[in-house]
């Protein structure tokens, strides 16, 4: 009795094991599309002038932070936009993004360091008055936490930009903990430096750097190119044209970029999260799936989804969906493009084969998609207005 006793027990905490492992299992795959009609698109606030980011500080305090390519970040907090800014970065950002014609110039990244809580340090990504990509770390003051403190932001990261146009811009910490940067090819068209081939260039790169080890930033030691003659050993991935934001996925680690094309092709790249890094995703030999300049890219990974001019002109990546509010989001990533208003979805599916489909066609100029600390999900409309995906109403 005592021994089947004992196996019942040990049977029964291994099913209580399995049942626990079961319900803490990621969602990765799905057969169905998601559909827009569980959708609605609430509107948050408006009257912003050209918004084109919004994250959270992982502080629990359930804030979000709407960043202004015009120099603003702004709080939205229990239920309303604060009247003062968080941060204006206006007297010191490139003038053009101050003005009303269309610029690539200006404040186009924030991201919160994954110790916040603890040491209330923050970065931006702008362009400067001479043009140049700035990374600069901020600190939050000690007597308002709904404040920037005054005069604290030092520079970590320079990289003078030869033409205005495609400046990446989007900044955000891995689950590594390390600080991701996009860098767009340096602009004009085409790629005239051939920077996305050039592993000597930062431009044309995702680039990872520990801004932890030094008072500005050091290498880490597993960087693909450490090492490696003629490739810059800050560079994570190259082969980008102007990743125009990029994301972890919060619940797998993986890691999904928008890159805008140039003529024809607008496209997704994928990275999974065990990945060592030092893809190469093609520009401008490819564009998309399709010869573009022509000539050697090495290991060119092509992305998961692409779409031509009849869809769109520039992508906008976004975010896998792990919030609660939209059961029919789970594991999709959603993206959109900027001048159609077009959002599209795409998933794997449980052969872990990516599918996509076109979601809902808006109005919105997209300029970013942008997630708050539950995983929820948040679209803005350059036009000046943020909204938040729910569900529809039965
Ligand atoms: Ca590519």
């Amino acid at each position: 009795m005592t021994a089947i006793r004992l196996i019942i027990f040990v049977l029964l905490l291994l099913f209580i094991g399995l049942a626990s492992a079961q319900d803490a299992e990621i969602v990765i795959s799905r057969d169905a599309a998601p559909s827009s009609a569980n959708v609605k698109l609430t509107l948050i606030a408006s009257g912003f002038n050209r918004p084109l980011y919004l994250t959270h500080a992982g502080d629990g305090s359930n804030r979000l932070f709407l960043v202004e390519q015009s120099g603003k970040v702004w709080i939205f907090k229990d239920g309303e936009m604060l009247s003062q800014p968080f941060l204006d970065l206006s007297a010191i950002i490139s003038r053009s993004a101050l003005g009303s014609g269309f610029t690539e110039q200006g404040l186009l990244g924030l991201a919160f360091h994954p110790q916040y809580a603890i040491n209330g340090i923050f970065y931006v990504n702008y362009t400067d008055r001479n043009g140049s990509t700035v990374v600069a770390r901020y600190q939050v003051s000690q007597s308002n936490p709904d404040l920037a403190a005054g005069g604290s932001g030092e520079i970590i990261f320079h990289l003078a930009q030869p033409y205005a146009n495609h400046n990446g811009g989007h900044i955000e910490f891995g689950p590594d903990g390390y600080l991701y940067i996009a860098l767009g090819d340096g602009g004009s068209a085409n790629d005239p430096l051939g920077a996305g081939q050039n592993r000597a260039l930062l431009l044309g790169s995702i680039v990872r750097i520990d801004v932890d080890s030094d008072p500005r930033y050091a290498i880490p030691e597993d960087n693909p190119f450490v090492g490696v003659a003629n490739a810059h050993d800050a560079i994570w991935a190259y082969g980008l044209r102007n990743v125009w934001r990029f994301s972890f996925d919060r619940a797998t680690g993986d890691m999904y970029m928008a890159d805008v094309g140039q003529n024809r092709w607008e496209e997704i790249n994928f990275q999974p999260a065990d990945s060592a890094g030092g893809e190469n995703y093609g520009w401008n030999v490819w564009e998309g799936n399709h010869i573009f300049a022509g000539g050697s890219a090495p290991n060119h990974v092509p992305p998961i989804f692409e779409y031509g001019r009849d869809m769109g002109c520039s992508v906008t990546g976004g975010n896998v969906y792990r919030g609660q509010a939209v059961p029919d989001l789970q594991a999709v990533y959603l993206f959109g493009d900027f001048c159609t208003g077009w959002i599209w979805t795409t998933w794997r599916d449980h052969d872990l084969q990516w599918r996509a489909s076109t979601f809902m066609n808006t109005t919105f100029e997209i300029s970013s998609f942008g997630e708050d600390e539950a995983g929820e999900l948040y679209l803005i409309d350059y036009a000046g207005a943020l909204y938040r995906f729910d569900a529809a109403e039965a």
